[in-house]
């Protein structure tokens, strides 16, 4: 059995919850496949295990990987997230999905700086020894590249990792780019920053000056532990519920201007062509979306009887206020409970005991965030948007079970 907190537990004062408990022997299915104990042998040889190590390795039982379909341009091919083997809201940072335009650059943090110029009254530049000096925050929110989910507009995917596997949740340690800036010096007619990374293709990105004042973070730690290299090692940025690409890894630039520099990654790419023809520009934040990761695509239930429906909810203006579930291909909805307690623009985890009784089902889950937005239905996404982009969709998913267990995208 899992080991839930007593925070952890479903409110048992909502309606569904009492109604479900009191349907009865709620897991009888599942612990009438358990061995009784008679059966469990203590015979077993009493040998030493393994001495401490300097660092952890998981068992090696334990399988689940990140998925690459890597092009001719294996450089710049994402990997994505398992999120169908993932429990609560973190994202483990060797399962952390990566994006990369030209690779993952080696960097020696005694070589690398950090250099804050242009309509700045104090150019400043710091080495890593210096930034680790500074006051420090914490914060858990998500990364998620605005192309997951891409291919739901038009040819939808098998599997949760691979409609969903472009997001991850960390905690993210580092300091307040707003500290930075207000140490340099802004000067009032600088309207933007340009945030540069130190990879081959010098990726970077045009920031409103608004956005770099308001919760910005310069990183260098992910749950714990220094960066990884594949996810900016030693420096990046964190831009809390803005797409991915406005994340800027390996980060060793800042430039205070007056105005965005149009670069590669807010024209050719990162813009949304709408049905008209015109393209919307600087879309930055990650609308609210959410997604269920058991059962999702390519599961196969062993038979009818107990299951805990859970997925994942976020959105990139704050908090997820409510998540429901519809078991009945969207007729009727009822409310998920939630993994407490809950962050603002931080994956948020929902669960819903259910009990399957081995016919076709259609299980969709559609969240609200704090602001009132509702996500879309993929019908209501598509009208409005055309099929002309690959970016931002965050219509609701459908996974189809079959009457043999077996479950697949509704949509594919
Ligand atoms: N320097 C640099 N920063 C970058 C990128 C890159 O290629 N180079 N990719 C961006 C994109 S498109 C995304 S979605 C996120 C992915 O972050 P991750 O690899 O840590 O998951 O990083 C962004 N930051
Ligand atoms: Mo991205």
């Amino acid at each position: 059995m899992k080991d839930r907190t007593a925070k952890d537990q479903p409110d048992s004062s909502k309606p569904s919850r009492r109604r479900f408990l009191k349907s009865g022997a709620v897991l009888a299915g599942v612990l009438g496949a358990c061995a009784d104990s008679g059966n469990v042998s203590d015979s077993g040889p009493r040998t030493l295990g393994d001495i401490p190590s300097p660092y952890g390795q998981r068992s090696t039982y334990e399988k689940s990987v990140r998925y690459t379909h890597l092009s001719d341009t294996p450089e710049a091919g994402p990997s994505r997230t398992p999120l169908q083997d993932s429990y609560g809201i973190l994202t483990p940072s060797s399962l952390h999905f990566e994006r990369h335009h030209s690779g993952v650059p080696t960097i020696d943090p005694s070589q690398h700086h950090l250099l804050i110029h242009g309509m700045v009254d104090r150019p400043l530049v710091f080495t890593m020894e210096e930034i680790l000096r500074l006051p420090s925050v914490s914060r858990i929110h998500f990364i998620e590249c605005s192309g997951n989910s891409g291919r739901e507009w038009t040819t939808p995917e098998p599997t949760v990792q691979r409609t969903h596997g472009m997001l991850g949740c960390s905690e993210w340690t580092g300091v307040s780019l707003s500290l930075l800036l207000s140490e340099v010096g802004v000067q009032s007619e600088a309207k933007w920053i340009i945030a540069e990374g130190a990879d081959g293709c010098k990726l970077h990105r045009s920031i409103p000056m608004e956005k770099a004042m308001d919760n910005i973070v310069i990183a260098y730690a992910q749950n714990g532990e220094a960066i990884r290299p594949e996810q900016g090692y030693p420096l990046r940025l964190v831009v809390p519920g803005w797409e991915g690409n406005t994340h800027v890894k390996w980060l060793r630039r800042i430039k205070a201007v007056d105005q965005p520099y149009m670069g590669r990654e807010e024209t050719s790419k990162y813009t949304d062509l709408m049905p008209d023809g015109k393209a919307r520009q600087f879309t930055f934040v990650m609308e609210a979306k959410s997604v269920i990761t058991f059962p999702s695509g390519r599961d196969k239930l062993p038979g009818p009887g107990f299951y805990e429906i859970t997925g994942l909810a976020w959105s990139g203006r704050g908090l997820i206020k409510s998540v429901e579930i519809s078991i009945d291909g969207g007729q009727s909805w009822q409310e998920a409970q939630f993994q407490e307690p809950r962050h603002p623009v931080a994956l948020t985890r929902f669960r819903l005991p259910w009990r399957w009784e081995g016919q076709e089902v259609t299980l969709r889950s559609r969240c609200i965030d704090e602001t009132g937005y509702v996500q879309p239905s993929r019908e209501a996404l598509i009208e409005a948007r055309g099929l002309n982009t690959r970016y931002h969709y965050n219509g609701i998913t459908a996974w189809r079970v079959s009457s043999d267990g077996s479950v697949q995208n509704a949509y594919a």
